[in-house]
């Protein structure tokens, strides 16, 4: 069933893979498991658009589905935030020329429903911002999402922001995204890299405790 819900996204096929994801959900499948195969679906879309079988229209709507069942298994994941004793704080966005969020979402959505205070800056977000935020929130974590290769370029210049800043060793920066990786985490400067939203909050969890 899973799998098919990853052929159902693939082929675009909108109504038929809300329906099923509903299905998963309702039957009681890990929203987690199912946000991780609809990942999995968008692999095989980009791929599908780079041999110029799909366009920028279908990737769109390859989103806009995925969007809409991020909803879907987002409504069936505890929430369980207490504003007194929040696990910590993280400052997350989508780095300068980088217009993709659907990922950096669900990260954010993750770390919330694990007591994580999250602030969310958005796409597009330029060093000066990510500068400015861990001034104001003074977060514990920085989380920064690039799904375009040029991402790794304003990935970088943002962490040398942040060390011209003075900034650098009073956070940890985390990074992901599709073509991110432990080797870009080092080239760029980052702390880590996480492969999945999972493992960011298990990051933050680790580099939230030790502070
Ligand atoms: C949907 C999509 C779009 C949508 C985005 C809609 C939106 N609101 O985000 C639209 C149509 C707008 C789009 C535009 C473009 N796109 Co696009 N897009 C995709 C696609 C198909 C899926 C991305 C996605 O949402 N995946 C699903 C999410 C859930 O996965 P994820 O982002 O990887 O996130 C998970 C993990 O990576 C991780 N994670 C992500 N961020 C973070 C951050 C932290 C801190 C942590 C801890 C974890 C983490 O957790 C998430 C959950 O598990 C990818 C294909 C692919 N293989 O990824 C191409 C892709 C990324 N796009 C691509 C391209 C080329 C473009 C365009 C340049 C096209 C164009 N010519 O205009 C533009 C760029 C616009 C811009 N300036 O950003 C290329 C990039 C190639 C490259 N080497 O740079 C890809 C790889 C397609 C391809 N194979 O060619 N795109």
């Amino acid at each position: 069933m899973l799998d098919e819900l990853v052929n159902l996204i693939a082929d675009l096929k909108e109504k038929e893979a809300v329906e099923a994801a509903k299905k998963l959900l309702d039957d009681g499948a890990d929203p987690i498991r199912v946000l991780e195969r609809c990942r999995m679906a968008t692999e095989i879309v980009g791929k599908r658009f780079e041999e110029d079988i799909y366009f920028i229209p279908d990737m769109l709507f390859s989103g806009e589905i995925l969007e809409q069942i991020s909803q879907l298994a987002k409504a069936k994941i505890h929430r369980d935030v207490d504003d007194e004793s929040y696990a910590g704080k993280v400052v997350i966005g989508t780095v300068e020329g980088d217009l993709h969020d659907i990922g950096k979402n669900i990260v954010a959505f993750l770390l919330e429903a694990n007591n994580f205070k999250t602030y969310d800056l958005g796409v597009d977000v330029s060093a000066q911002k990510f500068v400015d935020a861990i001034r104001e929130v003074q977060p514990d974590v920085v989380g920064m999402s690039g799904l375009l290769t040029i991402a790794f370029g304003a990935m970088s210049n943002t962490i040398s922001v942040i060390k011209q800043a003075g900034l650098r060793d009073k956070v940890r920066i985390m990074i992901g995204g599709a073509p991110t990786n432990e080797d870009v985490a080092r080239r760029v400067g980052a702390d880590a890299y996480a492969k999945d939203a999972q493992q960011g909050v298990e990051l933050a969890r680790q580099w939230s405790a030790v502070k």
